[in-house]
């Protein structure tokens, strides 16, 4: 299969979320892929036949996710949720772990694993940060270091125990669900990586490398590895 056909949910209406979708496109197409957007329709049946016809998907970053669906009630400092786009990602997500396809899960992408496991999250971060985690304007550069755990994925394709990373996020990975662990962190501690255990291919991401990527090259391989995983 030369060109493997990517699963991406629609990040949603106007121009900015168009400019963002296509930055994770753009990326995807890069390294290889045929890139699939996918509609917010969460019937069992759409379902299938998306999971049937693409071979792997990439969770991409959005809206903060209900805190209902992690057992919370939200707090005021919560962003305005998308019930219609975690109701088809949470789905879409079991369906594609069930079916064991290749993932990459970036910012709210890796939070949404973390939930389908069962864990939690942070609703708001800015009182516990020390480094800046929401450089919004700065989003092609790296903010932030990070740890990496040398045996894992992000690791081993980063050739690196300590990079630097962007950061778009205001919200973070808490609790760590059952069968996650912790791939990589920032100095505070927040996840900044998470990997499934005995999964064939998990990437899982806080910060944004399809920003990174056209300034940064060795954020091109996360791409190139998931396309490849795909194919
Ligand atoms: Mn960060």
């Amino acid at each position: 299969m030369l060109y493997p056909a990517i699963g991406v949910p629609l990040l949603g209406k106007g121009v900015f979320r168009r400019y963002m979708q296509y930055k994770y496109t753009r990326c995807l197409e890069k390294a290889g892929a045929s890139v699939w957007l996918l509609p917010w329709n969460d019937t069992p049946e759409a379902i299938e036949v998306i999971l049937d016809r693409c071979d792997g998907f990439l969770f991409p970053g959005g809206p903060d996710i209900q805190p209902q669906l992690y057992g919370q009630l939200a707090q005021p400092s919560c962003g305005i949720p998308n019930p219609a786009r975690d109701a088809f990602e949470l789905a879409l997500l079991r369906g594609a772990i069930e079916a064991e396809k290749p993932l990459f899960c970036i910012c709210r992408g890796m939070q949404l694993l973390n939930v389908a496991f069962g864990g939690t999250l942070f609703q708001d971060i800015k009182s516990q940060q020390e480094y800046a985690h929401m450089d919004f304007w700065h989003r092609a550069y790296a903010t932030h270091p990070i740890e990496l755990d040398p045996e894992s994925l992000p690791g081993k394709l980063l050739e690196s125990d300590a990079v630097t990373v962007n950061s778009m996020h205001h919200q973070a990975v808490n609790q760590i669900g059952d069968g996650l662990w912790v791939a990589a962190e920032s100095p505070e501690g927040f996840p900044e990586a998470l990997e499934m255990e005995g999964y064939p291919f998990c990437l899982a991401v806080q910060w944004h490398p399809e920003h990174m990527a056209a300034q940064t090259k060795i954020q091109r391989k996360l791409f190139r590895a998931f396309v490849d995983a795909c194919r």
